[in-house]
């Protein structure tokens, strides 16, 4: 018999996916990846009958939980279910869908409202570091009304902003885990970084492409395709994430001139779908890459001056701005971004039975 689960469906940021409190899953992690691929109705290209949107970026998952650790509100898990293939895995973060967490964990009571804008201290257990967002709260109860936007969402929202501290090598133990800013992989200069989010990145000229094409002309690009999976697999072990044939890091960011205004233009593979905008750590890496002393990004970056720097990470849809404080060395101390969410469904979704 099908089994009914309590869960919200949010927007967070780009993403979509369905937000959980722990306790309303199966505790074992076999079990509760058996039901969330039934849940989102993989594996299939199309999602047909389950909850995906038949993209990577609707096809996630939060688990959320109050949490007991020092100073911290709760603590969020992200799951990636695989459109069509049989994979969840919990083996990269998320920054779109952590700005959902703040406002599901006050509509479930895990935090209580303080005034007007609402601090939600959230521990990334992906990757074990803390991130803070801020709420809007206005009356005693989450807004998602407002003004805030944000490119590749239509209309506006209220604004989540999210603090990022300490992400330097979230998953490869080191921002820089070759110890270099570039090395040479297939004959192509890359950047293998973790500023929150595992990323390899390389110039689009390198590549075989002007670096502004639209994501379905470089998703149709089946050379392309082949070329960045062979890098991806070759830096995988080398950014010590060992095999990642089946992992949906690192992301493959192909880098060029700004066209917007911005500091660079990108296109990223997530790995095998390209990214329609970009994601928030991938762009907090992107970014971190681009005030390197060297490296592909670096070269083709615009990053002003001074201790705070905004730069602009141009995407197919815009661009995403990271704030980036800079220490006496230079060196990128925390991060911030804009994110808007939505509560979009609250109830009970069922898995196949
Ligand atoms: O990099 C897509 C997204 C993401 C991840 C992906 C993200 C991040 O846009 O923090 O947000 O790279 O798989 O949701």
């Amino acid at each position: 018999m099908a089994e009914g689960i309590r869960c919200m469906w949010m927007r967070g940021g780009t993403s979509k996916g369905g937000y959980f409190l722990a306790g309303d899953l199966p505790a074992d992690p076999a079990t509760r990846d058996v039901a969330l691929l039934s849940i989102m109705g993989s594996p299939d290209p199309r999602q047909i009958d389950g909850m995906g949107g038949a993209d990577p970026l609707t096809s996630k998952v939060a688990v959320v939980r109050k949490s007991a650790r020092d100073g911290v509100d709760v603590d969020y898990l992200f799951l990636q279910v695989f459109v069509d293939r049989p994979i969840v895995t919990d083996a990269q973060n998320c920054g779109n869908i952590l700005a959902g967490v703040g406002p599901f964990a006050l509509e479930r009571g895990l935090v209580a409202v303080a005034g007007d804008e609402t601090p939600v201290t959230i521990y990334m257990e992906n990757t074990g570091q803390v991130a803070v967002a801020r709420v809007a709260t206005p009356g005693g109860a989450v807004s998602y009304a407002g003004a805030a936007r944000i490119d590749g969402v239509p209309g506006g929202a209220a604004a989540v902003p999210i603090q990022f501290k300490d992400t330097a090598g979230s998953s490869c133990g080191a921002l820089l885990p070759t110890g270099n800013a570039v090395d040479m992989v297939d004959g192509v200069e890359v950047t293998m970084i973790d500023n929150g989010m595992p990323c390899v990145v390389m110039r689009a000229s390198d590549m075989g492409i002007a670096g502004n094409e639209p994501p379905e002309e470089l998703e149709a690009n089946a050379g392309l395709r082949g070329r960045l999976e062979a890098i991806r697999l070759a830096c995988g072990p080398r950014m010590n994430l060992g095999d990642v044939a089946e992992k949906s890091v690192p992301k493959m960011t192909m880098v060029s001139a700004p066209e917007a205004g911005g500091a660079i233009s990108t296109r990223t593979f997530i790995p095998h779908r390209c990214h329609k905008t970009i994601g928030v750590l991938g762009a907090v890496s992107v970014a971190t890459a681009c005030l390197l002393p060297e490296g592909p990004a670096q070269a083709l970056a615009r990053t002003g001056a001074g201790r705070e720097r905004r730069l602009g990470i141009e995407h197919p849809t815009g661009e995403m701005t990271v704030v980036a404080r800079l220490d006496d060395d230079g060196a990128v101390q925390s991060a911030a971004i804009l994110r808007t969410a939505r509560k979009l469904m609250d109830g009970t979704v069922f898995t196949k039975g």
